[in-house]
C-alpha cells in the first residue's frame, strides 16, 4: 500500500548538486547513488524543499581564499573552526546545478545557502556563525510542518547540521541513511551520528518510510 506524507511532513533534500557527485569539485564518494533513492521517496511527500549550496567565487570556506592553505585543512575564522574546502558550488556555475536526474517537479521551495561571502552555512536553518537564520524554520512552522526528513549530501556536514537545527527549531527530525552519503573527514561521520542520536534525531532507512507505523494517522 502506498504511503503518503502530507501537510505535517517535509522532505528536505540537501545539496544534490554536481560538485558533490563523483568527478565534481568536492566529490562525495558514491554521492550519485542518492538520486534514485530520493526520487523514489519524494514521490511519497506532498511537501518537498530543496537546498542548494550557493557560494560567491571568493567564499571564505574556500581554501583558495586563504593564501598558503590546502583543501581539507581546518582554520579558525571569526565565528570559529572552519574546514577549508576546494572551491565548489559557485553561484551560477554548472557545478552548483542540481543533479540532472533529480526528479522532484513538485518541490515547493528551493533554498540557497552559503551566499554570504564571510560566513559558511552547512545548515539549511542557521549559518555557521550560529546566529544568521535562513528563514527556513519560519517558513516550515508557518506551513504547519512538524516533522522534517533529511536526505542528500553530505551526511556528516550539511545533512547532519540541518537535522540538528531542525530539532533545535522544534521540529521532529530524521535522517534517512540510505538517501545520504558522507564525506567522512577524520571520523566526522561517526561523530555526526553520535550528535544526531544525542539530539533525538531518528536514524531511518528509506524502506522504513513506506511502513504504516511511520505514516501519519
Ligand atoms: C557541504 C562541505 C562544504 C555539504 C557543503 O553539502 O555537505 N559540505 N559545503
Ligand atoms: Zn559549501
Amino acid at each position: 500500500m502506498e504511503r503518503r506524507y502530507g501537510g505535517q511532513d517535509c522532505l528536505l533534500v540537501i545539496d544534490v548538486q554536481n560538485d558533490f557527485m563523483p568527478g565534481g569539485a568536492l566529490a562525495v564518494p558514491h554521492g550519485d547513488e542518492v538520486v534514485p533513492v530520493i526520487n523514489r521517496l519524494a514521490a511519497h511527500f506532498d511537501h518537498v524543499v530543496l537546498t542548494q549550496d550557493w557560494h560567491p567565487d571568493d567564499h571564505v570556506s574556500f581554501s583558495a581564499s586563504h593564501a598558503g592553505t590546502e583543501p581539507f585543512q581546518t582554520t579558525t575564522l571569526h565565528y570559529g573552526e572552519q574546514v577549508l574546502w576546494p572551491s565548489h558550488c559557485v553561484q551560477g556555475e554548472p557545478g552548483a546545478a542540481l543533479h540532472a536526474q533529480l526528479e522532484v517537479p513538485h518541490a515547493r521551495l528551493l533554498l540557497r545557502k552559503g551566499h554570504h561571502r564571510a560566513v559558511d552555512s552547512y545548515s539549511a536553518f542557521v549559518e555557521a556563525d550560529r546566529k544568521t537564520r535562513t528563514g527556513l524554520a519560519g517558513y516550515l512552522h508557518e506551513q504547519g510542518v512538524r516533522r522534517v526528513f533529511c536526505v542528500g549530501l553530505a551526511t556528516d556536514y550539511c545533512v547532519a547540521w540541518s537535522a540538528l537545527d531542525a530539532r533545535a527549531a522544534g521540529f521532529e527530525a530524521a535522517v534517512i541513511e540510505d538517501a545520504c552519503r558522507a564525506i567522512d573527514l577524520q571520523g566526522s561521520l561517526q561523530a555526526a551520528w553520535e550528535r544526531l542520536a544525542a539530539a533525538g534525531v531518528q536514524r531511518l532507512q528509506s524502506a522504513d518510510l513506506l511502513r504504516a507505523d511511520l505514516a501519519p494517522a
